[in-house]
């Protein structure tokens, strides 16, 4: 038998795509992504020191090092190693022994800052390796009998989603969740506080075709700070909103004082959220308005958006999906004149639905297609948005078809 030492693991971690739900995870919405069988993987080895050493193929990557030992201090704003600092903060904050490390090379081909969740996926991809190398099992949740030491998906969902923000991103927990929970030929949906996910079955015959706007949406340095405004703006909305709210409206608000701001959660399911609409107008500003409508109707969106696919009825999950990027270009402000290009030369070629996916500012779009329709709207895509800003066809990491995959894993290699 090899020593400990001498093995070579694999963590592999797949990127995402959500289908419908934009920017409502930070409100506590259910969102409604895939896992996709795309990737960021660490090829490590255990080593006796509390130490992390790794490093990319990617000359954009440099190598680094870091100490395994509280307080881990942030490199650089942008830098990519604060991905594995967050994971690994993460893990000794909440009490983790982390007396061993790895040394090893990070790869994969989930695209680079497309809105399709890499770096979430670093995140879990580090924490797996690292959990592996501290003897932590991650497992569905049940109990163990044996005494070992074990943490549930859920649970390290939660709390990389937590970890992850020390990279600055006040964003929710829609990607570690996707990412550890992706179920091959299923859409997912979770919901926040508590955390859970529900895999619903994608109808045969349906394709999701994911488009990159050619533009980079870069969380952890430019889009931050319009990320992190939008985040602002929709609690200052709801704080705001509490007077245009009354009981009735607030049908799950049970005996809250009639002072205390309702939650995101209550108005999607208000009975008239019409009336409720034309009352928040009254009283807040236009921009904090649109914010708020954007959030209250994509959270009814996503509900419809299930029930759509459960009836397999994906012609209304395509409208759907449209009528979300109507909303985040026009209410949420998100969207740019390449990712509404997309999804109009998408829609034109015969796509059932189009939207960006992901935070926007960039990034990509994901447009759902039948088996007769992928080909000409990849075509359409390719003659009409990248030929001419390319000069020739895109590569297969700008225009490809994503599978719903597998969540997260260890494995030997
Ligand atoms: P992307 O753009 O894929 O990094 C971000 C957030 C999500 C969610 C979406 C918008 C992180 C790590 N990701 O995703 O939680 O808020 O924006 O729906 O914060």
């Amino acid at each position: 038998m090899r020593s400990r030492d001498a093995a070579r693991w694999r963590a592999i971690a797949p990127g995402r795509v959500n289908l419908i739900g934009e920017h409502t995870d930070y409100n506590g919405l259910p969102v409604f992504p895939i896992a996709i069988d795309r990737d960021v993987r660490i090829e490590f080895r255990v080593v006796d020191d509390p130490v992390v050493r790794l490093d990319s193929p990617s000359a954009r990557f440099a190598p680094f090092a870091f100490q395994l030992k509280r307080p881990i201090e942030p490199a650089a704003q942008g830098d990519w190693s604060n991905y594995v600092r967050a994971a690994a903060r993460g893990l000794l904050e909440h009490g983790i022994s982390l007396k061993r490390g790895i040394e090893g090379t990070v790869s994969g081909d989930a695209p680079i800052a497309s809105g399709l969740s890499s770096s979430s996926a670093l995140v879990v991809a580090s924490a797996l390796a690292l959990l592996k190398a501290n003897g932590v099992d991650v497992d569905d949740g049940a109990a163990r009998g044996d005494g070992s030491r074990a943490m549930s998906r859920l649970e390290l969902a939660a709390l990389m989603a937590r970890a992850e923000r020390f990279v600055g991103l006040e964003g929710g927990g829609m990607d570690q969740a996707a990412c550890l929970h992706g179920v091959e030929g299923h859409a997912l949906r979770i919901e926040f506080d508590p955390l859970r996910v529900t895999p619903v079955p994608v109808p045969d015959g349906w394709r999701w075709v994911v488009a990159s706007s050619l533009v980079r949406a870069e969380k952890s340095a430019g889009a931050r700070g319009r990320y992190n405004e939008r985040a602002r703006q929709c609690r200052e909305a709801l704080a705001a909103s509490v007077g245009a709210v009354p009981g009735g409206q607030a049908p799950n608000s049970g005996n809250r004082a009639t002072n205390t701001a309702p939650a995101y959660n209550d108005l999607v399911s208000a009975a008239d959220p019409g009336g409720l609409l034309r009352r928040v107008r009254r009283i807040l500003s236009p921009v904090l308005f649109r914010r708020f409508r954007h959030v209250v109707t994509e959270g009814r969106r996503v509900a419809l958006a299930e029930q759509a696919m459960r009836d397999v009825n994906m012609h209304r999950f395509g409208q759907l999906m449209v009528r979300s990027h109507e909303s985040l270009r026009d209410d949420y402000e998100v969207s740019t004149g390449e990712l509404d290009a997309i999804v109009g030369v998408a829609l034109e070629a015969g796509a059932a639905g189009a939207r960006l996916t992901g935070a926007g500012f960039g990034g990509c779009a994901v447009a759902l297609c039948d088996d007769s329709t992928v080909a000409p709207v990849m075509e359409a895509l390719t003659a009409r948005f990248y030929k001419p800003r390319l000069g020739g066809p895109p590569t297969t990491d700008m225009l490809f078809v994503a599978k719903p995959g597998g969540g997260a894993g260890v494995q030997e290699m």
